[in-house]
């Protein structure tokens, strides 16, 4: 179990290396540079994880070469290019979506640069294009939304209706938190989703999704929103539509911002499943690993936190995001 900056994270068997985990590359003279691609700045917890990791590499002296994707997949892999053609030592990133990378990957892989995956993940054929993956397990934080859900309707001998407002299509939180969500749904016989609407993880998405699913379903009670921005403008359209949210109904989202632990305080929202973004430590320490002989694992996972009004009273005056 490694101890990130805002949780614990546990490690996944099958380090990288060699098989006594030694070095995979040889450590360069000066300083490792390191090319990162970051998705964009779509929310709060994206600008939190982008000062994450620009805060540990100057922290751990590593040269940041560091490129905001503003949400094209285009531009990321125009990055990570850029990277071989500037032959950094390690190139990380943070995939917009899951497919579509092999190529860029094994031109990485021929000039021998290493890569890693943060917070989301590829879809590819040859896992050994990347090092080790670090992020959140999506699936898990779709099963614990649902069960808080399952749980307060435990005493419901109706059906109860629920919507979802799903984050960026082809992206790995949108497609396993959906998948854990529905999993869990689906293993009880109460909760039902009646409704899905797309969304791209910004506020005004939540709200244009929640518009269009109050104009299609008259009876909702619950709201799952991927995200917290997605959930608060979800929020703010039922407000307008005279609902109580976090209420009637009620609000599931993941992340746990301060902008999300708030409006669970104030009774907008009704449970918050926490998504660390603060990796940049565990991506550093995998770069500095990776050259100077550490054990590199192949995936590297945070545990799951959730939080209730209570728990978010007591935790927003220390939250670093
Ligand atoms: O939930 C959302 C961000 O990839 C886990 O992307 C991340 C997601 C996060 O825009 O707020």
């Amino acid at each position: 179990m490694i101890m990130g900056a805002a949780g614990f994270f546990s490690t996944v068997s099958g380090c990288s290396g060699d098989d006594d985990g030694r070095s995979l590359q040889d450590a360069p003279t000066g300083p490792l540079i390191l090319g990162f691609s970051q998705v964009g700045s779509e929310s709060g917890w994206r600008l939190a994880n982008t000062r994450s990791i620009q805060k540990a590499a100057e922290y751990h002296r590593i040269d940041l070469r560091f490129d905001n994707a503003e949400g094209s997949q285009e531009r990321q892999i125009a990055a990570i290019q850029s990277f071989i053609d500037a032959r950094v030592n390690v190139i990380a990133f943070s995939p917009v979506v899951e497919a579509g990378w092999d190529d860029v990957l094994r031109r990485a892989r021929d000039a021998g640069i290493p890569v890693v995956l943060t917070d989301r993940l590829i879809e590819t054929a040859d896992p050994a294009l990347y090092v080790s993956s670090i992020g959140a397990d999506f699936v898990a934080e779709g099963n614990q939304a649902a069960l808080y859900l399952s749980t307060e309707y435990s005493g419901t001998n109706r059906p109860v209706s629920v919507v979802e407002i799903l984050g960026a299509a082809g992206s790995t939180p949108a497609k396993q938190r959906a998948e854990g969500f529905a999993d869990t749904v689906g293993a009880g016989n109460r909760l039902k989703v009646v409704d899905r609407e797309q969304g791209d993880w910004t506020k005004a998405s939540g709200e244009k999704a929640m518009r269009k699913l109050l104009r299609r379903n008259r009876d909702i009670d619950a709201v799952f929103a991927h995200n917290d921005e997605m959930g608060l403008g979800a929020a703010a359209v039922l407000e307008d539509a005279g609902h109580e949210p976090g209420r009637t109904p009620k609000i599931v989202t993941v992340d746990a911002t301060k902008a999300g632990l708030r409006a669970l305080i104030d009774g907008r929202l009704t449970y918050v499943v926490e998504c660390s973004p603060i990796i940049g430590q565990l991506l550093m320490r995998a770069v500095i690993d990776l050259f100077h002989g550490g054990k590199i694992p192949k995936r590297v996972a945070s545990e799951i936190v959730v939080f209730d009004r209570t728990s978010a009273a007591a935790a927003l005056p220390d939250r670093s995001y």
